[in-house]
């Protein structure tokens, strides 16, 4: 049963489970197309997190700054499509928590290593912040660290599970939020690794 964990914010412990095991091999899929890599930051840091992305849209950075793409800017070629599986639960997901517009344009795919972590930011770059945020977590357990509006304010810490699903809406679409420095873990579907998928619209509704 859905967890609501504040307005707009709620969680679906579990819910991606029983299709893991196709929800993993699309997105090995999409990282065959585009392999996952690790971005710069515009203040010159390397993330920890490798990423890559499906869909319309991918979300990159460089030291230019932080920027949706319609190209991998590694090959100048689209971003591999989003697989259907991907959607279908995107869609449940969004529907199930009450929400109007479905977030497709951009799937990014991130990977956790031992030690990888994000820190504390707001996901901004969109022009829909009207509409919400969809993240599916698979693997080793990660610790999501979940502030307020403002940097400073309190962090509540929420435990993210293999094959939970999260969606960000409302008041919760801004939220200042990171992840814990991953544990050294083992899961059975995705050794030592955490695997996210994020699922956003980046244009302005119509
Ligand atoms: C992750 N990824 O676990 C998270 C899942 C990212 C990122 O943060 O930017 O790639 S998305 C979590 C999220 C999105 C929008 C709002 C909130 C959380 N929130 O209000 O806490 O790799
Ligand atoms: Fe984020």
């Amino acid at each position: 049963d859905p967890v609501i964990l504040d307005t707009g914010a709620v969680l679906f412990p579990g819910m991606a489970r029983r299709e893991s095991g196709p929800l993993l091999d699309a997105a090995r899929a999409v990282v065959r197309a585009a392999p996952f890599r690790h971005l710069m930051t515009p203040g010159g840091r390397r993330m920890s997190v490798a990423m890559t992305a499906c869909g319309e849209w991918g979300w990159t950075s460089s030291l230019d700054g932080y920027r949706y793409s319609r190209t991998d800017p590694r090959t100048g070629a689209p971003w591999p499509s989003m697989p259907d599986l991907f959607r279908d639960l995107v869609r449940r997901a969004t529907h199930e928590a009450g929400f109007a517009h479905v977030p497709l344009q951009s799937g990014l795919v991130n990977l956790y290593r031992p030690g990888t972590r994000m820190s504390l930011h707001q996901d901004r770059e969109e022009q829909a912040l009207d509409v919400p945020i969809v993240s599916v977590s698979f693997g080793v357990a990660a610790t999501f660290l979940w502030g307020g509006m403002t940097r400073g304010d309190p962090v509540r810490r929420v435990r993210l599970e293999h094959g939970d699903v999260l969606v960000w809406g409302g008041p919760s679409r801004l939220r200042f939020h990171g992840v814990a420095p991953l544990a050294q873990a083992e899961h059975p579907e995705t050794g030592a690794c955490r695997v996210n998928l994020t699922f956003r619209r980046v244009t302005k509704l119509a």
